[in-house]
């Protein structure tokens, strides 16, 4: 099977509300969206990466070049096709695993349509439905906060997961704890704290939560180490969880309970499979992040949740939490037991509606073997 074509399109989708964290707030969703062509079928992958590089440094411009420069050249001078073939073929390259992830992904769609298997069959998951999170942004009240928390848990959602930065924090915690004393809570704060809030954090330990997502910089696993020590939250790394290798030497200094686990940032399914299967032989609980993808990248975080050790609820809501109209139908949604069945179709198992990718697409480039 041989990839005839590569289509990279930036897409544009309106929020049904902001989407407010330590680093910023979105109204709108800006990404690249990959197809890949063999013959009459056609592979959809997401590329994670936003429009500015908060998050991490990669952004929609740079896995444009990426892909366009490097990945997709590389697809075709090797005749790629199977996803573990690229992955394996990209490894010499540094960094950029946004990009990389979005277009490995795509390949396994491909192979799954191919294979008429679904995804969750080729990674062997082995769950009928996985667990629905729902992560709530930072609000300008906190009575816009309380009731958005409300709001979802009469939706169904079994578990939420607030930002939190510094000024928006114990004070606002106090008051969620108070009208809502039994829901489970769970933190992130993406980065921003610093080794001197290292003595003041273990006041979370007051409001019961599941677990304190990423406190620190990337990079700074020794402060996740020090407050390790010192907090009885558990202590869950995000944006540190880069690749096996950084989860392996943050096992080492002892930096976390939990891992989250988000396909683009570890650079492919491949990666996420590897990391999940270092947390198992560990004994540690793997959830699957969310980057507010649209329905497509959505689906493919559904069928990697499947996996045996993917054991804590998921950042993955229903579509029409994050937008009015998704790309795909049907659409993600929850059951009242707040989990969501996993598609049976081949590939990523729901239908990428062309009128709608059309409609928000702002710019289109496509590349071909010749
Ligand atoms: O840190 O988990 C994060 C969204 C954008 C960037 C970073 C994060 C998030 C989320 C969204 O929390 C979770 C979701 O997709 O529902
Ligand atoms: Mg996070």
């Amino acid at each position: 099977m041989e990839i005839e074509k590569i289509e990279l399109l930036l897409l544009e989708m309106p929020y049904v509300h902001f989407f407010e964290t330590s680093f910023g707030r979105e109204e709108k969703k800006t990404f690249i969206l990959i197809r890949v062509f063999s013959r009459d079928l056609c592979g959809y992958g997401e590329v994670t990466a936003e429009l500015l590089p908060l998050y991490n440094y990669e952004t929609t411009s740079t896995s444009w070049v990426m892909i366009k420069e490097i990945f997709a050249p590389l697809i075709f001078s090797k005749s790629l096709s199977d996803p573990f073939k690229f992955y394996k073929a990209a490894a010499g390259y540094k960094g950029h695993h946004m990009a990389r992830a979005g277009l490995e992904l795509a390949l396994w769609d491909l192979k799954g349509k191919k294979e008429r298997r679904s995804l969750k069959d080729l990674y062997g998951g082995d769950k009928k439905e996985v667990l629905s999170g729902v992560s709530i942004g930072i609000q300008d009240k906190v009575s816009d906060l309380l009731q958005r928390i409300e709001n979802f848990l009469g939706q169904g959602y079994p578990r939420i997961k607030l930002k939190i930065k510094p000024g928006w924090d114990i004070q606002i915690l106090k008051k969620v704890r108070k009208e809502f004393p039994d829901t489970v809570l769970q933190v992130d704060a993406n980065c921003a704290y610093s080794s001197e809030d290292i003595e003041n954090l273990p006041k979370l330990d007051d409001f019961d939560l599941a677990l304190i997502e990423q406190p620190f910089p990337a990079l700074d696993l020794l402060s996740h180490s020090r407050l390790k020590q010192r907090i009885k939250t558990p202590v869950c790394l995000d944006e540190s969880a880069f690749s096996l290798d950084a989860v392996q030497q943050a096992y080492e200094m002892e930096s976390f309970d939990i891992i989250n686990i988000k396909v683009g940032r570890v650079g492919g399914i491949a990666e996420a499979q590897k990391i999940h299967d270092f947390c198992e032989a560990k004994n540690i609980p793997v959830w699957c992040g969310g980057m507010l993808e649209s329905g497509i990248g959505r689906a493919h975080n559904i069928h990697l949740a499947t996996l045996p050790n993917f054991k804590l609820t998921n950042d993955i809501s229903a579509s029409r939490r994050y937008f009015a109209q998704d790309l795909i139908e049907p659409p993600v949604d929850i059951t009242k037991q707040g989990r969501i069945k996993v598609p049976e179709g081949p590939g990523i198992g729901v239908t990428p509606i062309e009128k709608r990718i059309k409609k928000a697409a702002q710019k289109k480039e496509v590349f071909t073997s010749e």
